[in-house]
């Protein structure tokens, strides 16, 4: 997307491989972590945007001095909020696709590698980087929060999804661009969740590449609400249901589909069995046809 951004390969320049890929991340008070987020995504994706969503802390701060796009809230407007600002932005600028990641230090920007090469290998799938495997390394009631809330957004979604919470994910330019905002709120928390449902019932699905699960003791507290998020989660998903009679076509299929886990043994070096263990399901990788 830019011009300087090339790769030097002899006394040649080449374009860079992901030129054409926006890294997002939206921050709100993540001065702890940001700046060595921010240097290692820079090391794999030339185009990163910060959303800063009006953090009070020294967010914006410790980015000075890096080639990466600040965008800001002025106020605190939450996280769906700053995902839109990111993606507007990218798509105004060509993007072909959109990774984003949170600011906090849970999703490794080296693993942005793997998740672009799910990407191309089923070109207009979400990719999410999925963490339910992980379970030894999950505080407990995160752990049930999120398997809770995976059963009722695939079941919207009318498939297995192994990880309806990460936030780490890419997504084609093309589907954002049809996102109406009728269909996925532009400020809800339930966002992400939503691009799910509203994907699936345009015949886009996902594909989900296994990253860790990373909970570290040193880092700010969480602000994960496990009652009141969920219940906003059922909340959104339960209207979407009613508006579908129920939908026990998607229920069984969420409940009876492979669950479609790239694992890419070439660049993970895992083999599929423990993953497909650690979600329930039956791992595949994934032949998926959009819409089936
Ligand atoms: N919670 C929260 N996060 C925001 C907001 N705006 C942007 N974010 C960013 O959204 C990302 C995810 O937020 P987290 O609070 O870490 O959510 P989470 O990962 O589901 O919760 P934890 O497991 O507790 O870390 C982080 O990069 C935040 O900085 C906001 O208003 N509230
Ligand atoms: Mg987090």
């Amino acid at each position: 997307m830019r011009d300087q951004d090339t790769a030097n390969a002899g006394d040649r320049q080449y374009p860079h491989p992901f030129n054409d890929v926006v890294a997002l991340i939206p921050a709100y008070n993540e001065a702890a972590t940001i700046r060595d987020l921010v240097e290692r995504a820079l090391k794999i994706v030339p185009n990163v945007v910060v959303v800063d969503d009006g953090s009070i802390d020294a967010t914006a701060a410790r980015l000075k001095d890096l080639p990466v796009a600040l965008l800001r809230n002025r106020r605190n407007l939450g996280k769906a909020a700053s995902l839109w600002k990111g993606f507007d932005y990218a798509l105004g600028r060509g993007a072909r696709c959109v990774v984003t990641l949170d600011g906090d230090g849970q999703h490794r920007p080296e693993d942005i590698r793997r998740l672009i090469a799910a990407a191309e290998r089923f070109p207009g799938s979400i990719v999410i980087g999925a963490r339910l495997h992980d379970k030894k390394n999950f505080p407990v009631q995160r752990y049930y929060a999120n398997q809770f809330a995976r059963f009722w957004i695939s079941w919207a979604a009318g498939y297995p999804i192994a990880d309806t919470q990460s936030g780490f994910r890419v997504y084609p330019a093309a589907l954002l661009a049809r996102l109406g905002r009728r269909e996925v709120s532009r400020k809800r928390f339930v966002l992400e969740s939503e691009i799910l449902i509203a994907a699936a019932r345009r015949g886009v699905r996902s594909v989900a590449v296994p990253i860790p699960g990373i909970y570290l003791a040193h880092t700010r507290p969480s602000h994960f609400r496990p009652v009141r998020d969920i219940a906003r989660i059922v909340v959104m998903v339960a209207g979407r249901l009613l508006m579908r009679a129920m939908y026990p076509s998607g229920l069984w299929r969420s409940l009876t589909l492979p669950v479609a886990i790239e694992v890419m043994p070439e660049l993970t070096g895992l083999s599929s069995v423990p993953l497909a263990d650690a979600v329930g399901e039956k791992a595949v990788s994934p032949q998926h046809s959009a819409g089936s």
